[in-house]
């Protein structure tokens, strides 16, 4: 058997020193991987979506609140969602995208306004 960190078992049926290291087969052979497992974790667009009723004023305090944009960002992607229905906050990896809209979502019900925040992939 030979081994890193970054192998794997296979199960053999029949393993008679099937790596050649001389010694009888334990029943498993590591096969070895050439690169290192990293991969870029996917990314997630955060999303707010335009309605009638949540005040302008609002959306601005929530993109200020939980995207940390400034009050003039803030402003430019508000009307961008009043204007084309839709509008990307962030992106994000997933768990931070998702802990994003819940904290929207919560926020928006909390003052009864029906504000809708959604995730998508990039
Ligand atoms: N359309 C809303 C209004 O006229 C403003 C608004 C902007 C609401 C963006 C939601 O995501 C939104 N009061």
């Amino acid at each position: 058997m030979i081994a890193d960190k970054f192998s794997a078992p296979i199960m053999q049926e029949n393993d008679d020193d099937f790596d050649g290291d001389g010694k009888p087969g334990d029943g498993t052979t590591v096969i070895t991987r050439t690169k290192p497992k990293l991969k870029k974790p996917s990314l997630y667009r955060v999303l707010l979506l335009n309605d009638d009723f949540t005040p302008m004023e609002f959306v601005v305090e929530v993109l200020a609140r939980f995207f940390q944009m400034n009050l003039e960002q803030a402003t430019k992607v508000m009307l961008h969602v009043h204007q084309n229905g839709v509008g990307e906050c962030g992106v994000y990896t997933y768990e931070v995208a998702e802990t994003k809209v819940t904290q929207v979502m919560d926020y928006a019900k909390k003052n009864q306004h029906p504000l809708q925040c959604v995730m998508e992939k990039k």
